[in-house]
């Protein structure tokens, strides 16, 4: 996850250098104070934040994997760990076991293996939703409207084409309501894509995408070729390729695009619109590289 946990910095960097005037005005931060959440002994595989009880301190959601072992009832869930109101920069402490307030069961086995989640607005309300990946489920879980104070959160699975790995969300129809996109791993790796109906339901597009390569493990979204259409970039790990799905001219689904060659191995991706100016029109892809050959952070225009 480390890998993760740097492109998910360079994203926040981005954001705020985006903000400033220009990208040599942009002022060095420091992250000097770490703290650290306990979530009990399962071991955290992703992160998101939106203000889940409209309180207006960002929460985070985590997806934790369960230490699973047979004759166990601890399953793979997800986690809202609330911003403390007294202590600024602080969570409360989360239940220990499913409350449906603060922790979640996702997926339909035990072991559904989370390994990302997504906030979107899916449906009419005000209150933040949440897409999870359940790899060892192949499925991804909706939760809609979790309230970590008053509760009543309603959890439907969608079935993916192969094991989910990393998600992406955004308008690709242009109907004005939020659709999700799967990265999915496999032999062939695919990419799925489901329509959001705006009340809070999914229904896939059309069929799902062939990646060619092996296990695509991370997914992006932005208009990449400017046509006013969002797009998805895509790596697949094997093959060490990163594709593009160009959203048709007539808004049917996508073309599948080859991009280039990333080595050493692609593990994750994320796009924002860091730098402005003549030379660096729409946004920027952001490929964290296999970190045990040379650490490397790729930006990819
Ligand atoms: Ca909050
Ligand atoms: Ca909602
Ligand atoms: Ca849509
Ligand atoms: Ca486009």
């Amino acid at each position: 996850m480390n890998e993760r946990v740097r492109l998910l910095g360079a994203v926040i960097l981005g954001s705020m250098m985006s903000s400033s005037s220009s990208p040599s005005a942009f002022a060095q931060p420091s992250f000097v104070t770490r703290r650290d959440f306990f979530v009990d002994g399962r071991a955290p595989s992703a992160v998101a934040t939106a203000d889940f009880d409209a309180d207006g301190r960002l929460d985070l959601a985590v997806t934790q994997k369960g230490q699973y072992s047979a004759g166990t009832s601890v399953h793979d869930q997800l986690v809202i760990l609330r911003g403390d109101p007294a202590s600024p920069g602080r969570f409360l402490t989360p239940a220990t076991t499913v409350d449906n307030l603060t922790r979640f069961d996702v997926g339909a086995v035990l072991d559904s293996n989370p390994v990302a989640v997504a906030v979107a607005a899916l449906d009419a309300t005000s209150t933040p939703d949440l897409i999870c990946a359940n790899s060892s489920d192949s499925s991804i879980t909706v939760i809609r409207n979790p309230d970590p104070v008053l509760g009543g959160a309603i959890l439907t699975q969608y079935a993916t084409p192969a094991t989910p790995q990393a998600l992406a969300v955004g308008d690709f129809n242009a109907d004005g309501k939020m659709d999700v996109a799967v990265a999915c791993g496999g032999s062939p790796g695919r990419v799925a894509v489901f329509k959001g109906d705006g009340l809070g339901s999914l229904v896939q597009e059309g069929s799902s995408y062939n990646m060619t390569g092996n296990n695509a493990t991370g997914i992006a979204t932005g208009d990449f070729d400017q046509d006013g259409k969002l797009d998805l970039a895509v790596i697949t790990r094997a093959d060490r390729t990163l594709r593009f799905l160009r959203r048709k001219a007539n808004n049917q689904g996508f073309n599948v695009i080859f991009g280039r060659q990333v080595n050493p191995e692609p593990v994750a991706i994320a796009a924002a619109d860091v730098f402005d100016g003549a030379q660096f029109v729409g946004p920027e892809i952001f490929i964290a590289r296999d970190h045990g050959v040379d650490g490397a952070l790729s930006m990819v225009r």
